[in-house]
């Protein structure tokens, strides 16, 4: 197993559209592993493949409060079961330290491949309707300042330029 360097905002690399995995095979089992034990470090809920610079339709998740339930969705997609929809305070692995309010469905049904190849199809709510939305924006290139003022994006992006030219300063 092994750890991955996270993609941060605003790397260019985060704007890919990631594409379907037409096989579930080893090498995507060990992509999904290194995943997770990179999401358990950061410690984050959720980890997309394009924050790790893979464009491949694969996301893992975890919501639990022992961190003891992986989820892998490959090929995963979504759809609102109602017009719920509620805000929670975000954030994003790859907008380390800024926090904000984000409006998402409260009760989606999900489909994917699950990391045997197997289809899947459930319903959620709470944390991870969340979190899966949060993911599969990722996977289309999309992120939470998204949703944000053009303000506040603004700042972030300069908070983070700057923090980033201080750590190569470091190199
Ligand atoms: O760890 C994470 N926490 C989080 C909190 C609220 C809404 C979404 C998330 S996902 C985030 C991990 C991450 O960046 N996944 O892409
Ligand atoms: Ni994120």
């Amino acid at each position: 197993m092994a750890l991955l360097p996270i993609l941060e905002f605003p790397d260019p690399r985060l704007r890919k559209i990631a594409k379907p995995v037409d096989q579930v095979t080893d090498e995507i089992r060990q992509l999904t592993d290194n995943m997770l034990e990179t999401m358990y470090d950061a410690p984050g809920i959720g980890l997309a493949a394009t924050q790790v610079d893979v464009h491949l339709r694969v996301v893992v998740i975890d919501v639990s409060d022992e961190g003891d339930e992986p989820l892998v969705l490959i090929n995963p997609e979504w759809e609102a079961i109602d017009d719920d929809m509620e805000d929670y305070k975000e954030g994003c692995l790859s907008v380390p330290e800024f926090f904000d309010d984000v409006e998402r469905h409260s009760h989606i049904i999900y489909r994917a491949l699950d990391r045997d190849g197997n289809a899947i199809e459930e319903k959620a709510e709470g944390l991870l309707a969340i979190c899966i939305q949060h993911e599969l924006d990722h996977l289309n290139g999309k992120l939470f300042v998204d949703y944000l003022s053009r303000l506040k994006r603004d700042r972030i992006r300069k908070k983070l330029e700057k923090k980033h030219r201080l750590e190569q300063q470091g190199r």
